[in-house]
C-alpha cells in the first residue's frame, strides 16, 4: 500500500514553491532559482525514498535504486505554465517517488532496476521549445535548439550557464538505456470525469506543432489616418484567427489554439505596425496535422496579401504524435480492473515527455480524472481519492514491472 497522506503532503508542499498568493497559480520556470527550490525539495523527497539521485548534463533529475542495465523509467516534470495548477507534472514525479518508497520501505525484490526522473522543462513556457530534458534523454536535444530566447532576450543556452549546466555538454546526457517509459499525470480533459471514472489509460498523444507567426504593417497615427489606407498588423492577426477557429469548427480530434499575442507599439493611439502570435497545432494523426498547418499558413498568405502585410513563419516544436504499447495498456488494464474500475483508453490531447521516448521503448500513461477538465489554470484540481486510488494502481502495475 503507497502511503497517500505522504504524498499529498509532498504535493501540499511543492506546490507552495512558485505561487503566487493573489490567485495561487503557480509559476516555476526552468533554469530560474524558484525552479531550483522544487528540484531541491524533490531530490530531498528521493533521498527520502532511497534513491540515489542525480543531476543529468541539462538538469533532469533523476533518482535510482541500485544495479545497472536496461531501467523502469517513470516520470514527469516540476516546470510549470504561467500560473499554472498544482498537479500537472508534479503529481507524476510525487507519485512516482512515493512508489518508489513504498517498493523501499516493503524491500519488494527488483530484477529490474528503477529510475524516477523529473524532466527540465517539459512545458516550454520561458522559452516556447518545450520537453528540453526528455529530448536530452532521447538525444535528440540540438545545440540549436538552446539558441531560442525567452522574453528577456536570455537564450536556453545562457540560462543553462547561468543555473551551472555547460551547453556544450547536452549530447552527454545519459540516454537511460531504457526497458519502458511510464508516467501518470492528470488528464487536463474533462473524458473521464464525463465517463465518471477515477482514471484511465493512454492509448496515444497528440504531437504538438508551435508556429510563430510576424506579421508587419505600418505604425500610424489612429486619428490621422483613414481606414482604408491602413496596413494594421492586429487587425489582420484578428482576420487570420478567426478564418483559422472557423477551420477548425470542423474537426472532431484536431485543435488549433492561439496562445501568445503580441502587439507593437502597443499605444493606444498608435495604428499596430507589428504582430508577434504562438499557433499550437494537434492531432494525433500526423499526416492529417500537416494538413492543417498547410491550411493554416494559406489562410495567413491570403489576408497578408488581401491588407498588404508582409507575414513571416517561425517553426518553434514539431512533435510527432505517439501511440502507447498495447501490452502496457493491457497490463494497466488488469491493474485498473483489479481495483474495481472499468478500464477506459483515451487519447491524451495534451504533449508529455512520454512522446520523447515513443519511438525508443514501450510507453503508456496512466491519467487521473481532473475536475471540469480545467488545467493550466490555477482552478486545477483532482480529489485526494483520485490521487491515492491511482497511485495504488500505478504502484500495483510498476510492482510488476520491476519483477519481470
Ligand atoms: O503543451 C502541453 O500539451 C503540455 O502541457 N506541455
Ligand atoms: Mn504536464
Ligand atoms: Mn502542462
Amino acid at each position: 500500500m503507497i502511503n497517500s497522506k505522504r504524498l499529498l503532503g509532498h504535493l501540499a508542499e511543492l506546490s507552495e514553491i512558485g505561487k503566487n498568493d493573489a490567485t495561487d497559480g503557480i509559476t516555476r520556470f526552468s533554469y530560474t532559482d524558484v525552479e531550483q527550490e522544487a528540484v531541491d525539495l524533490v531530490t530531498e523527497y528521493m533521498r527520502r525514498a532511497g534513491l540515489a539521485v542525480t543531476v543529468d548534463e541539462v538538469g533532469n533529475v533523476i533518482g535510482s535504486t541500485p544495479g545497472i542495465g536496461p531501467a523502469i523509467v517513470v516520470g514527469s516534470h516540476i516546470d510549470t505554465v504561467p500560473e499554472g495548477g498544482k498537479f500537472d507534472g508534479a503529481l507524476g514525479v510525487l507519485s512516482a517517488i512515493e512508489i518508489a518508497q513504498t517498493l523501499n520501505e516493503q524491500q519488494v525484490e527488483q530484477t529490474k532496476i528503477l529510475k524516477v526522473v523529473a524532466f527540465k522543462d517539459e512545458e516550454g513556457s520561458r522559452f516556447g521549445f518545450g520537453m528540453i530534458g526528455s529530448r536530452a534523454m532521447a538525444g535528440t536535444l540540438k545545440e540549436s535548439h538552446l539558441n531560442v530566447l525567452d522574453n528577456d532576450g536570455i537564450s536556453i543556452a545562457q540560462a543553462m550557464q547561468k543555473s551551472g549546466f555547460n551547453p556544450k555538454t547536452i549530447d552527454d546526457a545519459k540516454r537511460e538505456v531504457m526497458d519502458v517509459y511510464v508516467e501518470m499525470h492528470i488528464e487536463q480533459g474533462k473524458v473521464l470525469e464525463k465517463a465518471n471514472l477515477p482514471v484511465g489509460i493512454v492509448s496515444g498523444i497528440a504531437g504538438p506543432l508551435w508556429l510563430e507567426i510576424t506579421l508587419d504593417g505600418i505604425s500610424e497615427h489612429a486619428g490621422a489616418t483613414p481606414m482604408n489606407i491602413r496596413k494594421d498588423a492586429l487587425a489582420g492577426a484578428s482576420e487570420c484567427m478567426i478564418e483559422i477557429e472557423t477551420l477548425m469548427q470542423s474537426e472532431s480530434t484536431a485543435v488549433a489554439t492561439v496562445g501568445k499575442l503580441n502587439v507593437y507599439p502597443n499605444g493606444t493611439n498608435v495604428i499596430p505596425g507589428k504582430v508577434v502570435f504562438t499557433i499550437d497545432i494537434r492531432d494525433i494523426d500526423e499526416e492529417h496535422r500537416n494538413g492543417l498547418e498547410k491550411q493554416i499558413i494559406s489562410i495567413i498568405q491570403q489576408v497578408s496579401q488581401k491588407r498588404d502585410l508582409q507575414w513571416n513563419i517561425r517553426e518553434l516544436q514539431r512533435v510527432k504524435p505517439v501511440k502507447a504499447d498495447p501490452a502496457l495498456q493491457q497490463l494497466l488494464s488488469e491493474k485498473i480492473k483489479e481495483a474495481g474500475i472499468e478500464p477506459l483508453k483515451l487519447i491524451s490531447g495534451a504533449g508529455h515527455d512520454a512522446m520523447q521516448f515513443g519511438d525508443r521503448c514501450p510507453i503508456t500513461m496512466l491519467f487521473v480524472r481532473s475536475k471540469d477538465g480545467i488545467s493550466h489554470n490555477p482552478l486545477e484540481y483532482s480529489s485526494e481519492e483520485d490521487i491515492a486510488l491511482a497511485t495504488e494502481v500505478f504502484y500495483k502495475f510498476i510492482y510488476d514491472l520491476v519483477r519481470k
